[in-house]
């Protein structure tokens, strides 16, 4: 295609491109030259339809080419050029925004200089906290280590008193031993008084048998065998038999019943023992000896102040309990309250950490500045109500009469609507409007030497236009810009 088809009235090019400044291309753009001012681009449509669109054709070039059936229509339009005029317009205002950038600057280079260093303060944070969590961590790890070993340890112990066979006999155990032992004793000692119960009857018998023979016997017979039986028989009865002899005899026979009946008793005693927990004495130990000196209390937090400095063995300073599991100052439960305590250190960290980090890695509205904002508030009495919004936080509506507060909404979001230089703040969720909507507000902010509200509507029930001024909305000022506006004047587009 040849440079002499471009703007010859003919649509050369699918997309129009060719015709930039005629309608040639229906449904494309067309272009105004605006000599003098600012180039423009007019939708196709709005070319020759009797309006003059001056503010993107200030040179009126869009309806130069009136149809002929609305000239016959009686509709005649002249759009003379008032670019000149309109740039003149243009430059006062871009004049003015400089002004206004330079009025605002210094606060808003403040902004910018807060909001950097709140960064690389976070950055400084998030450097020693992360240190601080190696430490912490590898702490947690040695602390861990340590309740493993004691756990082994533990098992190890609990493993050989088992197998140990005092610790296998329990008490009822030892019980039902000893009362078989004293079944056992009272049996034989029974067996043995009714053995000598009829050994005393055969003697008495024996006695007796004798005792006629030496009445009813002949001494004439000089029989030697019977006299000699005689005369031991007799020395027998002085010797043995005397009735002191015989008292003692009945005596300890008596006594041995006595005995016997104590005997009998004991399986019902040892029944009645059965049914109550005798306490096994413990032996007093270092630790029992120093609880009693300075109080279990104190021990306690002696004992945990020691494992946490890795001073503290816990076998030299248990105070007997047979259970270590039961035993909450066991060296395992120590080390598990240590190593709980660790843990939790390690988590609070890790939130502070996330937390930080968030913020860190939030960009808090264009160039990060509105971080130096983050949760400032700016107010104005407006008569009726004052009005308040917080940067990160809420708006509300106060109300001057009787000081209650309207909930206006929670921030949600900001946008920077760069062609109008205007920092947009949303605030959702509000105060619930009585049979109505959800309050919810919108701040517009432009540049502006401070923070400030202007002027505040309800465009439609419930739904706030917080209109303010803020530095943070300028853009950065720069002197040469004043020579350049020009210069830096583009194309304008419009749909
Ligand atoms: C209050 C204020 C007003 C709002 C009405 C709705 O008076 O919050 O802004 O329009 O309630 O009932």
């Amino acid at each position: 295609m040849s440079f002499s088809q471009v703007n010859d009235d003919i649509c050369d090019c699918p997309d129009g491109s060719d015709e930039p400044g005629t309608a040639a291309c229906s449904g494309n753009w067309f272009y105004c030259p605006n000599e003098g001012h600012i180039p423009g681009r007019l939708p196709a449509w709005r070319v020759n339809d009797g309006v003059c669109d001056y503010e993107i054709c200030c040179d009126g070039s869009d309806e130069k080419g009136l149809s002929e059936s609305l000239k016959k229509a009686g509709i005649e339009h002249k759009c003379e050029n008032r670019c000149a005029q309109m740039h003149k317009e243009y430059l006062e205002k871009l004049q003015k925004q400089q002004a206004m950038l330079k009025s605002a600057d210094a606060n808003r280079q403040k902004l910018v200089k807060k909001a950097a260093e709140l960064r690389a303060g976070l950055k400084k944070e998030l450097d020693v906290k992360m240190q601080k969590l190696g430490t912490l961590q590898s702490d947690l790890s040695k602390k861990e280590k340590a309740l493993k070993d004691a756990e082994q340890a533990q098992a190890e112990l609990l493993k050989q008193k088992k197998s140990d066979p005092k610790f296998q006999q329990k008490q009822p155990e030892l019980i039902v031993k000893a009362k078989e032992a004293l079944d056992t004793i009272s049996k034989s000692h029974r067996a043995s008084l009714d053995s000598i119960t009829k050994l005393n009857s055969e003697i008495a018998t024996l006695s007796n048998i004798i005792e006629t023979m030496k009445k009813e016997y002949n001494p004439n017979f000089n029989d030697p065998a019977v006299k000699q039986a005689i005369k031991d028989y007799e020395e027998f009865m002085s010797k043995v038999r005397t009735p002191e002899a015989q008292q003692q005899q009945q005596q300890q026979q008596q006594e041995s019943y006595t005995t016997l009946q104590m005997l009998e008793s004991v399986p019902k005693l040892v029944s009645d023992l059965e049914s109550f927990k005798v306490p096994v004495p413990k032996e007093p130990t270092l630790g029992a000896m120093i609880v009693k000196a300075i109080g279990e209390e104190r021990l306690n937090r002696f004992k945990l102040w020691l494992a946490e400095h890795g001073l503290y063995f816990s076998s030299s300073f248990s105070y007997g309990t047979d259970e270590a599991e039961d035993d909450q100052y066991s060296e395992v439960n120590i080390h598990k309250n240590i190593v709980k305590k660790a843990k939790t250190e390690v988590e609070e960290l890790e939130k502070q950490l996330s937390e930080i980090r968030s913020d860190y890695e939030s960009v808090y509205g264009p160039g990060d500045i509105l971080r130096s904002l983050k949760d400032s508030c700016v107010s104005n009495n407006l008569g009726e109500y004052v009005y308040e919004f917080c940067f990160y936080g809420g708006a509300s509506q106060k109300s001057t009469k009787d000081n209650s507060v309207v909930n206006l909404g929670k921030f949600s979001k900001v946008v920077y609507d760069d062609p109008a230089n205007t920092l947009v703040l949303e605030y959702e969720n509000g105060a619930k409007c009585w049979s109505g909507p959800i309050r919810r507000a919108t701040v517009s902010l432009t540049c502006g030497k401070n923070n400030e509200i202007l002027q505040v509507t309800e465009p439609e029930r419930c739904e706030y236009f917080i209109r303010g001024t803020s530095p943070a909305a300028c853009s950065e000022y720069r002197e040469e810009d004043n020579g350049k506006i020009e210069k830096l004047l583009t194309i304008k587009d419009e749909l």
